[in-house]
């Protein structure tokens, strides 16, 4: 592998930003034909990323169930009744271990999710002990712990945490229908706080929970707008949850994800691009037009938070096929690796 025509972005690089997307101009990019919109894509990738390479990142539900929050995807809401059971907290043994299990199959970034509207003082200290240990066995870390309080996030940031996850879901339009108990301006503040605690931010959103394809450009304009840009962009398919008002949703078609990503990718140029959930549903070749479209992350390990993801061994034999390589550790995407 030639290392010298490769830019890796380090979250201490700053993140371009083209200026101001219009929505009609992100509609436009979704609206041409396919293979053109994926060729852009990759041309795009080629001139940030090695495309060879995808960071792999592995979550676990450090608190599942029981979520004050409505959500209308969500297994974890209290707000529906679905098959997953409210559990406490994991102890910090029982994180490790995971992440240490995560470390030797292959995983670089470690992301602990946790099933509240925010944390509570309390929890948080909890969760510094976690961060600590986690990121003691060389890997990064990531936490998605919902909305954050002031100080919050620098407390997170001085215990070793690299990235918070907080998605925006969809957009500003459509967001009222999906989510009832706290507001677009809420997540917005919340991405404020990470960003003014130097936490690299991984903000991304969730398709097919029957929004418009306009919706779907108003949601990559204002994560494309955001500045300085995510450093990490999740775009996650929805994974029908039996008992969420969204669990029986209109089918998303698969070509319709392949643009998504190529969208984001166009006007993302310098994230990673997860291709997150909704993997388990999709066939091996839409994925490969996933990676030329641009996308150079995914979720590794059989589970995302409640739900299933393709088996490590399955993803070590696609990666294979399709000759992609894993970020292989951190010091990887150091600046100026050439
Ligand atoms: N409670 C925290 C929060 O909401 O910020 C963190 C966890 S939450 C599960 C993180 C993200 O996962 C959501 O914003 C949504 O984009 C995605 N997500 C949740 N349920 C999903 C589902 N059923 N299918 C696909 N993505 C989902
Ligand atoms: C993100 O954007 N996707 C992840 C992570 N951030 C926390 C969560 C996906 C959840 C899929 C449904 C489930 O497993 O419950
Ligand atoms: Fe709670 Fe997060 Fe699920 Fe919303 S997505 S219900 S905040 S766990």
């Amino acid at each position: 592998m030639q290392q010298s025509t490769i830019q890796f972005q380090s979250p201490s690089t700053p993140h371009p930003q083209r200026g101001n997307w219009r929505v009609e101009e992100v509609e436009a990019l979704f609206a041409l034909p396919l293979m053109e919109l994926v060729f852009r894509a990759a041309e795009i990738h080629r001139q940030f990323f090695d495309p060879s390479r995808v960071q792999l990142s592995t979550l676990l539900s450090i608190k599942t169930g029981g979520c004050e929050e409505d959500c209308g995807y969500c297994a974890q809401s209290a707000h529906h009744d679905t098959p997953v059971e409210d559990q406490p907290m994991m102890t910090v043994d029982e994180v490790v271990a995971a992440a240490r299990t995560a470390r030797d199959n292959g995983a670089t970034r470690f992301c602990m999710g946790a099933a509240w509207r925010g944390p509570k003082d309390a929890d948080l200290a909890k969760t510094l002990e976690m961060v600590r240990e986690v990121k003691a066995l060389g890997l990064e870390t990531c936490a998605t712990f919902g909305l954050l309080k002031d100080g919050q996030a620098e407390r997170l940031k001085d215990a070793g945490l690299d990235y918070y996850n907080h998605n925006l879901d969809t957009s500003p339009e459509k967001y009222a229908d999906i989510i009832h108990t706290r507001e677009y301006n809420d997540r917005l503040d919340t991405l404020g706080k990470v960003r003014t605690a130097g936490l690299s931010v991984c903000c991304g959103g969730i398709i097919g929970i029957d929004e418009t394809r306009r919706d779907r450009a108003g949601l990559i304009a204002q994560l494309a707008n955001l500045d300085p840009q995510p450093e990490s962009v999740p775009i996650n398919q929805l994974a029908k949850i039996e008992g969420t008002p969204l669990g029986d949703a209109a089918e998303l078609d698969w070509t319709e994800f392949v643009r998504t990503i190529a969208v984001a990718r166009i006007t993302l140029p310098a994230s990673f691009v997860r291709l997150s959930a909704g993997r388990r549903g999709m066939s091996e070749a839409a994925q490969a037009l996933c990676f030329l479209a641009g996308a150079n992350s995914i979720f590794y390990g059989d589970k995302l938070l409640t739900t299933g993801n393709p088996d490590v061994e399955a993803d070590r034999q696609l990666m294979q096929k399709l000759d992609l390589l894993p970020l292989e550790s951190p010091a990887d995407i150091s600046e100026g690796d050439n």
